[in-house]
């Protein structure tokens, strides 16, 4: 069982006011909010070991490097990762897909093939494009069904042996589906395909073992698990990062340059060029403590009674419809009320202290398939509360009675 009233006083930002009215934050899926270890490292950081990491002899770098590099020792146990140097650190999500899909492009011929979902970010849909227009290949798209869940038969029917990479979220971020992701990545590896999993709206919710999955390249990012943003990380199989050509070029990330010719640098290195977000990768370790010490199985457990509740609770309301009632679901419920636009409700919500997304969520082709041009998206985290839930039905109720 989880203290959520100790925890609470762990995140600053939640005692505040907006709008007069006590802040209540469910907008998680968007960015998580800080706890003060998090905050209070951020100050030390640079009050205490901030200079450039990985170059200078003197005593502050090498602090400054040990506690970067500590971060990475930090990822490599918490996913069971098998080299420390599989681990990339990168600037998040975003960018570690552009990293693989950028990298890929000299490996990637006319005639193969790239396999997303229906159920992707736009961050895993675009960077796959862009490669398939580089390279002459072509994009497929597992199907979902009406209640969000990806259908596997279908990814049955396109894999085949011009299958090269296949793409797909562990959690969707504006429905919630938690994808049956071990069974993708088994299916893709027998046509030798190579999986990526994009873990940014899993990695803050469940615990996740990268062996066990045996995925190729997995990414997340800080800013969703409690951590700063501008950090992230992509895990990818030495072997795959041994063959990938660097995304980008310049310091850091060579053994010996000559006008001629460059050389590059042993992993992770080689895909680290440029003074990294040195400040947000010590950080981020403090975060990843920070969600050891509540516990990923309590973490899941306790969101997972917030779903079921808000769930219940929310549909009690006259006309509102849930978008994405998968079996496997993580603390996200998309909904609209009757025909108001997704729009008006989070504003009138937002007057009352709510902080909710609305919108497309950087995923149009779901807001496609369910023909509608939005939803507005209740994304929970465990320092919220069944009372905040029960607030927010009050809340839609009245903006509901404001907009019929
Ligand atoms: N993939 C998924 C599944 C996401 O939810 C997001 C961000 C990204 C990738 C991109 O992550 P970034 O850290 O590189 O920006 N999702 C959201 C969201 O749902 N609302 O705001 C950002």
């Amino acid at each position: 069982m989880l203290d959520i009233k100790t925890i609470r006083k762990d995140f600053p930002i939640l005692n505040q006011k907006v709008n007069g009215k006590p802040l209540v934050y469910f907008d998680n899926a968007a960015t998580s909010q800080k706890p003060k270890v998090v905050i209070d490292a951020i100050t030390a950081y640079y009050q205490e070991i901030n200079s450039n990491i990985h170059r200078g002899v003197h005593t502050l770098s090498q602090l400054a490097t040990d506690a970067y590099e500590a971060t990475r020792t930090k990822l490599k146990t918490q996913y069971n990762v098998k080299h420390i140097h599989e681990i990339i650190f990168t600037r998040g999500t975003t960018e570690s897909i552009n990293l693989v899909a950028s990298s890929f492009t000299s490996l990637i011929k006319k005639d193969d093939e790239i396999i997303i979902s229906a159920l992707e970010h736009h961050s895993n849909i675009v960077p796959w494009q862009l490669l398939c227009d580089r390279t002459g290949a072509k994009l497929k798209v597992i199907p979902m069904n009406k209640i969000g869940e990806l259908i596997i038969s279908e990814f049955d029917k396109l894999l085949n042996k011009n299958t090269k990479i296949v793409a797909v979220s562990h959690v969707s971020n504006a429905l919630g589906t938690i994808n049956p992701i071990k069974e993708i990545i088994k299916k893709a590896h027998k046509f030798n395909a190579v999986v990526l999993i994009d873990g940014a709206q899993a990695t803050p919710h469940m615990q996740v073992d990268f062996q066990d999955l045996d995925c190729d390249f997995y990414c997340a990012s800080s800013h969703k698990m409690y951590g700063p943003t501008g950090i992230g990380f992509l895990y990818g199989k030495e072997d795959w990062l041994n063959k990938l050509t660097p995304y980008h070029g310049g310091g850091e990330m060579i053994k010996q340059v000559t006008f001629e010719k460059t050389t590059y640098a042993d992993l992770p290195h080689k895909f680290e060029a440029g003074t990294p977000n040195i400040e947000a990768g010590i950080v981020f370790g403090e975060a990843i403590d920070y969600i050891n010490k509540i516990g990923l199985d309590n973490i899941a457990n306790y969101e997972n009674e917030l779903l079921v509740y808000a769930t219940e609770k929310m549909l009690q309301i006259d006309g509102l419809k849930i978008y994405g009632t998968a079996n496997k679901k993580a603390s996200v419920i998309s909904f609209n009320i009757g025909d108001i636009h997704p729009f008006d409700i989070g504003s009138i919500v937002d007057k009352l202290g709510f902080a909710v997304r609305t919108g497309h969520h950087c995923t149009q082709p779901i807001m496609a398939f369910f023909g509608i041009v939005g939803t507005i998206r209740a994304s929970f985290s465990f320092y919220n509360t069944k009372e905040e839930i029960d607030a927010f039905v009050v809340a839609l109720e009245k903006a509901k009675m404001m907009l019929s």
